[in-house]
């Protein structure tokens, strides 16, 4: 037996004979076009809050320039949120095996020495910190806010937002530089000998490097099918068995589909959303309306059929909602023609999501309700009676429930 080094600042600590510029390669290039639907439709998804619209829509303080981009959200089609979303978080979770088995194809190199061999070599090394350090922040950040929404605060935006930046400028220079010699690589099985990735002293090999691939595949395989169903509903909402909205039996009835905070969560008490208590303040240029729920019944009542799509990616079949016009509404304090954007605000008195901005746009969309039905049953406690907003395409958070306040005016 021969002695192994003992410090992985050695070239011959590293033993596993899958390393190499294949492997490598395949991972990088999988990651490649997966990390870039990623940033694409992480972009998007943050567009669909209209943060330029209001700051209570986005807590991001001086997105400045990075938010150059950013563009009034539509309204159609109705799915078009469930669709983005979906696919960012089901990929985001699916892509995992692969980001770790890519780093773990590359960990000696985060070990060489000497740190920095010239100017051109320390700037490389930082971009690759910022890299690693960036991918590991985003997928960790990304993770917890879909599994442990009650513990993420409302900081999740600004900082997945500003690492989305940092980590895709890393990404992008890294892509520059690599993937023409990955794809040659992949294309023509260079020979590997010599490659500072290929173990100089390999151990015995336990699996082939096609196999070690199948093995990462199928962990992410494993992971999209027990998360792709949040998204797509229907049976295949019990395979979600890794969402924690999906797999969970929301009940039957009218009202049985997810919720996301409960009534008693949000702190709203029976006795504040009754017949005598409960009051829609309207406000806009005539002055202020004071509606009972009885009043807004009288008023003409129209049906949508829209999803609830949350950011967390789960989405709800479309349901069957019926109310009142937002644009209704915005007529009856002074707006006759085009409406103008709405300030929403819900009886919950604390957390990020009792409040929200909507565009003018989706105050227009003649789909757009102050929901008071759903499935043909008045709102459930849980899914924010007495009324709530229902917009098309929009993420969930902008759906207020428990809705006590409406300012229509330009924001
Ligand atoms: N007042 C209030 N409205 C709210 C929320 C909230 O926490 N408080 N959550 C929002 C979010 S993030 C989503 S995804 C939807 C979920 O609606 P549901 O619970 O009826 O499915 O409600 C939105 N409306
Ligand atoms: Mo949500």
């Amino acid at each position: 037996m021969r002695d192994h080094p003992r410090l992985p600042t050695s070239p011959g600590f590293w033993r596993s004979p899958l390393r190499g510029p294949w492997f490598t390669s395949v991972l990088g290039l999988v990651l490649l076009a997966g990390i870039t639907v990623l940033f694409l439709t992480g972009l998007v998804s943050y567009a669909a809050y209209n943060p330029d619209l209001s700051r209570v829509n986005d807590t991001t303080p001086d997105k400045g320039i990075l938010g150059f981009y950013l563009f009034a959200w539509p309204t159609g089609p109705v799915w078009l949120y469930r669709f983005t979303q979906g696919v960012h978080v089901t990929l985001g979770i699916t892509l995992i095996p692969v980001l770790l088995a890519k780093l773990w194809s590359v960990v000696p190199r985060l070990f060489t020495l000497p740190p920095a061999r010239s100017l051109a070599h320390a700037l490389e090394r930082i971009s690759l910190l910022l890299l690693v350090g960036g991918g590991l922040f985003e997928f960790t950040t990304g993770v917890l806010n879909v599994q442990l929404d009650y513990v993420f605060p409302g900081s999740f935006y600004p900082l997945h937002f500003y690492g989305a930046w940092v980590f895709f400028a890393a990404f992008v220079a890294h892509a520059v530089l690599k993937t023409p010699a990955a794809v040659r690589t992949v294309r023509r099985r260079l020979r590997e000998e010599g490659d500072d990735l290929v173990a100089p002293d390999p151990g015995p090999p336990t699996v082939s490097r096609r196999g070690a691939l199948w093995l990462v595949g199928g962990g992410s395989l494993l992971l999209f099918l027990t998360t792709v169903g949040q998204s797509l509903g229907g049976p295949f909402r019990r395979t979600a068995l890794l969402a924690p909205h999906g797999g969970k039996d929301p009940g039957g009835g009218p009202n049985g589909f997810q919720i996301n905070k409960t009534a008693a969560y949000a702190g709203i008490a029976a006795a504040e959303t009754g017949e005598e208590a409960w009051r829609l303040v309207v406000t806009g240029r005539t002055g202020t309306v004071r509606l009972s729920r009885a009043q807004l019944l009288r008023l003409p009542l129209y049906s949508s059929s829209l999803p609830i799509a949350c950011v967390e990616g789960w989405s709800t079949a479309d349901q069957w909602w019926r109310g009142v016009r937002l644009r209704d509404l915005a007529a009856l304090v002074g707006y006759d023609g085009d409406p103008p954007d709405v300030f929403v605000e819900s009886l919950q008195r604390h957390g990020a999501f009792r409040r929200a901005a909507l565009r003018s746009n989706q105050v227009a969309d003649p789909r757009s309700l102050l929901a008071l039905y759903v499935n043909g049953e008045p709102l459930s406690p849980d899914h924010g009676y007495p009324a709530r907003i229902i917009v098309p395409a929009a993420p969930g958070v902008l759906n207020t429930k428990w809705v006590a306040r409406l300012t229509f005016g330009d924001l």
